[in-house]
């Protein structure tokens, strides 16, 4: 192949390949409401809310004292009509209804909510996983939520193209809290984690593993994590985490660097960053060989050593380009530097979906970056005489777009 060749080639199978989107925070159909999607859900997206109170003098108690509309209405103006939509979330919004064949040019927030309101969920789901070609989408379900809960107990039909992953953020962040909720459910626990605690607490998890159908485990941490430490977090994870992944041969996804609520006003939006120590990791996963580990960081300046651990140990898969690092100048820098480091055996990106047309975007966003990098690795390939077949290119593709993630699951 050409060089010309080869990256139409690359462009065009990543397309066309499906993917597994392994972290999101869409829900199954069933469960309502909680699924979210939208023009008035796009427009006060988190990301779009903490850019539009950078141009509102107003007090924050003011505009979440206003209906969603009310709210969409505010944010559209400001980021929209007032400046151009240039952030990478504003660009989304732009993306999705383009991608969906309305003109965007017109300007008109009222037309757009006509078309919106012509769609049945169902239907929506379907016509949006065509669009972003999505074949799989992990859902975030914690068993603290009580939002979700009551779902889960009285049991749906699950819908096949949602899978789960047990979010167990509360238990590992805030165990006295977390303590107290588990005995009120019957798990004979202490805060202190005397007695039977950590057997209850594996019990608590094997229980929610089975609800779940769980494909994996899940947390998010603070920059401060530590292992081993003298803390909470730590003997948990030692003593009740790992046991039980090795029993159900369940992974443990880490997403570590966020400092929460920095400013709380913003309520969701108002969470930040902060470096950690990859050090951590290692340590977990030399410690623990017998059990897998997925990890994402928030921090660029945690992404160099993340791909180094993933070179010494195995039982270590990354992914994604996460919140803050999902905008095409870092996913073209991370992407490039994993490719180069650890070569195929890792999942550059995940949406982080919180409204389902966004799957479009994001994925719409990504792919071309993905391809121009993967790219220049097969030209790379091909000035020596390593000539990538289309076939050994859409192998390669799969494995990136999701299939490197099941492999890595099912070991
Ligand atoms: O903790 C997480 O899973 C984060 O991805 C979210 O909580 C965050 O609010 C988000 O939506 C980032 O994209
Ligand atoms: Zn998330």
């Amino acid at each position: 192949m050409s060089t010309l060749a080869i990256r139409q080639t690359v462009t065009e199978v990543v397309q066309k390949t499906p993917v597994f989107d392994i972290h999101t925070h869409l829900y199954d159909p069933a469960f309502g409401n909680l699924l979210l999607w939208g023009i008035d859900e796009l427009l006060v997206y988190h990301y779009l809310v903490a850019e539009s109170f950078r141009w509102m003098d107003a007090p924050y108690d003011r505009f979440w004292a206003l209906t969603k509309e009310q709210q969409a209405d505010a944010i559209w103006e400001a980021l929209f009509l007032k400046h151009s939509p240039i952030s990478e979330a504003c660009r989304g919004v732009l993306t999705v209804l383009n991608q969906l064949g309305l003109d965007v040019n017109k300007r008109d927030l009222p037309s757009l909510r006509k078309w919106f309101k012509q769609w049945k969920p169902e239907d929506y789901v379907t016509r949006i996983c065509e669009l972003a070609n999505v074949r799989k989408i992990a859902m975030t379900n914690s068993p603290f939520d009580d939002a979700e809960r009551p779902t889960w107990d009285r049991g749906f039909t699950r819908d096949a193209r949602f899978v789960a992953a047990l979010r167990i953020d509360p238990l590992l962040v805030d165990w006295p809290n977390a303590a107290k909720r588990l005995a009120g459910w019957g798990y004979k626990v202490s805060e202190d984690f005397s007695g039977q605690t950590f057997g209850e607490v594996r019990r608590f998890l094997a229980d929610w593993t089975k609800k779940f159908d769980a494909q994996y485990c899940m947390v998010s941490l603070p920059p401060e994590f530590d292992f081993p430490a003298n803390t909470a977090t730590s003997q948990l994870i030692e003593h009740a985490i790992m046991p039980h992944g090795r029993e159900h041969g369940q992974a443990f996804a880490l997403m570590i660097g966020v400092k929460r609520a920095v400013n709380p006003q913003l309520q969701l939006a108002g969470d930040s960053v902060g470096a950690a120590d990859v050090g951590a990791v290692e340590r977990l996963c030399a410690a623990f060989p017998e059990n897998k580990f997925l990890c994402t960081m928030l921090a660029r300046e945690n992404q160099h050593a993340l791909c180094i651990a993933a070179r010494k140990f195995r039982n270590l898969h990354i992914f994604g380009c996460w919140w803050f690092l999902n905008v095409p100048g870092m996913i073209e820098e991370i992407t490039r530097m994993r490719l180069e480091l650890i070569g195929l055996s890792v999942t550059p990106q995940h949406s982080d979906c919180r409204v389902l047309d966004q799957l479009t975007y994001k994925w719409a966003h990504s792919r071309p970056i993905i391809a121009n990098v993967l790219a220049d690795k097969y030209e790379d390939l091909a000035a020596t005489g390593w000539q990538p077949t289309r076939s050994e290119i859409e192998r390669d593709v799969h494995s990136l777009l999701g299939g490197a993630f099941e492999d890595f699951l099912a070991r």
